[in-house]
C-alpha cells in the first residue's frame, strides 16, 4: 500500500463508524472511499456494499472490477484518504475447506509437459478452479445446445487433402487488420480474469507478446486497461472489445483512450442486448452463497438468481443499432468489426454500414441457444459476399469451439481470416499461468504445422474451399462422430436441488 505526503491518514476505529445505509465507507487497496451515494447505483447491487460497510472491501473488489473502477466511477470528493497503517489490525483469515481442497489439487495437477492437447486445459482448470470460476467461464445459456453444436459443426466438415506438394517448409504466420501474427489465431476477450487466477488477464498479455500473438481486450477484464497496455512489450499488437454503454460519452472516452495507446482494432460486441441465462452461473449464486442470494434483495433490476455476469453487465446499451455506426465511425479511425453477426443479411448490412469486417460468432454459446455455429454461418456469408462483390477489404473472422489447428484450417479454408479464441486460453491460465498460454500457443504452433503438410499447404493463401467437404455443415439431425475429449470435460446440465432438510 503507498501512502503519499500529503494525503489523509484515517484510523480503521473511524471507517468502523460508517457502517450503515445512511453513512457507508469502505477501504479498497489501502484507500477509503465514501460511498453512501453510490450505494443505489451500485450495477451490483447496494448490499454487496454494506456487506464490507466500514472494512476492508479489497478482496471480493479485486477480481469483479478492474483497479480503477472506483476511482473513476466516484467524485474526487469521495476520495477520503488513505487509512493509517498503524491502525490496522491483522486479521488472521480462515481457510475454508473447500479452498483447502482446491490448494491440494493444484498442488498435483499434472505437469505442463504431460498437457498435450487445449482439451487438457480445461480437464485441469475444471478441477482446480474456484466453483464459481468454473460455473462463470464454462456456462453456456439455456440447455447450452449451441456450445456443443460449436464442436459438433467442426466435425461435420471433412478435409479432400493434395498430396505431393513438397511441404518441407510450411508457414502459418499471417497478417490481422494489418498486424503481424505468427498464428491465424487471436486470444479473443474474455471477462473477470481473476475469478480463476491472480494475474488475469496479464498471463494472456505476457504470452501473446514473447509469441506474437494478438490480445483482444474485454471491456470488463479485470485487469484495467491500462495495466494490460503498459503489460505488453514495446509495438506489441492489441485489439479491444466494446460493450457500448448507455451513457455514450463514457463509451467514447474509452474508445478515444484505446486508440490513444496504440490499439489496432475495435471490436463492437453486437450480440449481447441482453446476457443470456447461464444456469449453471445462476445456480450457483443461488445455492451456493447465501449471502450472494441476499445481497441481491430489493434489488428491482438484478433479481437474485442472476450470477456473476448479469450483475455487473447492467450499463450495456440495448438501444444500439445500425443508425449508432456512423456515430462509432465518428469518434475513432481504428478498424471497426462488428462481434457476433449470425447471418448472411446481417453481414451485408455490416458491409454497407462500413465497417472493416465482422466476427461470426454465437458467443460462445452464451447468448441466443440454438443459434447457429460460426462455421455454418460462415459458408453462407462467404457466398452473399461474393455475390455481392466486395470492392474495399472487409474481413470475416470466426470464433466459438476452436480446439484444433484443423478447426482453424477449416474456418480459414471456408473464408475466415482468422479465428478467435477465448476459453482455451483463458483455462491454460488458469490452470498453468502465462506457461500455460505459451503452451497453448506452442500446441496451435505444433498441429499447424502437421496439419498443413497433410493437407498440402505451404501457406495460409493456398487454402482453397476445395480442400474441405462442408456439405453436411447444415444437417443438423443424423449420426455424428463425438467427440469423446470434449465431452468428457462437457459437465451435464443439473436439475433444481432441494433444500438439506
Ligand atoms: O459472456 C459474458 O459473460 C460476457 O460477455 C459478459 C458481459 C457482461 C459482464 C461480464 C461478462
Amino acid at each position: 500500500m503507498s501512502v503519499s505526503l500529503n494525503e489523509t491518514l484515517i484510523s480503521a476505529e473511524t471507517v468502523k463508524q460508517h457502517a450503515s445505509r445512511e453513512s457507508c465507507w469502505i477501504i479498497v487497496h489501502g484507500k477509503v472511499y465514501d460511498v453512501t451515494n453510490f450505494l443505489d447505483e451500485h450495477p451490483g447491487g447496494s448490499k454487496i456494499i454494506l456487506k464490507y460497510a466500514g472494512r476492508d472491501a479489497t478482496e471480493a473488489y479485486e477480481p469483479i472490477h478492474p483497479p480503477d473502477a472506483i476511482t473513476t466511477n466516484l467524485p474526487t470528493s469521495k476520495h477520503l484518504g488513505a487509512i493509517d497503517p498503524a491502525t490496522i489490525v491483522a486479521v488472521v483469515k480462515e481457510v475454508s475447506e473447500e479452498e483447502k481442497r482446491r490448494q491440494a489439487l493444484l498442488a498435483t495437477r499434472p505437469p505442463l509437459d504431460e498437457i498435450v492437447n487445449l482439451h487438457d486445459f480445461e480437464a485441469v482448470a475444471r478441477v482446480v478452479l474456484p466453483e464459481k470460476a468454473w460455473a462463470y467461464y464454462s456456462s453456456a445459456s439455456d440447455d447450452e445446445i449451441t456450445i456443443r453444436e460449436n464442436r459438433l459443426a467442426f466435425q461435420r466438415v471433412w478435409f479432400r487433402p493434395r498430396v505431393l506438394r513438397n511441404v518441407a517448409h510450411v508457414d502459418w504466420s499471417t497478417t490481422i487488420l494489418g498486424q503481424k501474427s505468427s498464428l491465424p489465431v487471436y486470444i479473443s476477450a474474455t471477462a473477470l480474469g481473476k475469478l480463476g487466477h491472480p494475474d488475469g488477464e496479464l498471463n494472456l498479455t505476457r504470452a501473446a507478446g514473447k509469441h506474437g500473438v494478438i490480445q483482444m481486450i474485454a471491456t470488463l477484464a479485470s485487469c484495467s486497461f491500462d495495466e494490460i497496455i503498459d503489460a505488453g512489450v514495446p509495438g506489441q499488437p492489441f485489439f479491444v472489445q466494446l460493450y457500448v454503454n448507455r451513457d455514450r460519452e463514457i463509451t467514447k472516452r474509452y474508445v478515444q483512450h484505446a486508440e490513444k495507446r496504440g490499439v489496432k482494432g475495435l471490436f463492437i460486441t453486437v450480440d449481447a442486448p441482453q446476457l443470456g441465462r447461464r444456469e449453471k452461473d445462476m445456480r450457483l449464486k443461488l445455492i451456493g452463497d447465501t449471502s450472494g442470494a441476499k445481497v441481491q434483495e430489493g434489488q428491482k433490476d438484478v433479481p437474485k438468481d442472476q450470477g456473476v455476469a448479469r450483475a455487473i453487465s447492467a450499463f450495456i446499451d440495448p438501444s444500439l443499432c445500425w443508425d449508432d455506426i456512423p456515430w462509432f465511425r465518428s469518434i475513432t479511425k481504428m478498424p471497426i468489426i462488428l462481434k457476433g453477426i449470425s447471418t448472411a443479411e446481417d453481414a451485408l448490412l455490416a458491409y454497407e454500414s462500413g465497417v472493416q469486417g465482422i466476427v461470426l460468432s454465437n458467443h460462445g454459446g452464451r447468448q441466443l441457444d440454438t443459434a447457429r455455429s460460426a462455421l455454418e454461418i460462415l459458408v453462407e456469408v462467404t457466398e452473399a459476399l461474393k455475390k455481392r462483390g466486395t470492392t474495399r477489404p472487409f474481413d470475416v473472422f470466426v470464433d466459438g469451439g476452436v480446439r484444433r489447428a484443423s478447426d482453424v484450417l477449416k474456418a480459414l479454408a471456408l473464408g475466415a481470416k482468422a479465428v478467435g479464441v477465448g476459453r482455451a486460453f483463458l483455462y491454460a491460465f488458469c490452470a498453468y499461468g502465462q506457461p500455460g498460454v505459451e503452451k497453448a500457443i506452442q500446441i496451435f504452433r505444433d498441429e499447424l504445422e502437421m496439419n498443413m503438410r497433410l493437407l498440402g499447404v505451404r501457406t495460409l493463401s493456398e487454402l482453397r474451399p476445395e480442400m474441405v467437404d462442408a456439405r453436411a455443415l447444415n444437417v443438423h439431425t443424423g449420426a455424428v462422430p463425438e467427440d469423446n475429449l470434449f465431452r468428457t470435460t462437457y459437465q451435464p446440465l443439473a436439475l433444481a436441488k432441494f433444500r438439506d432438510s
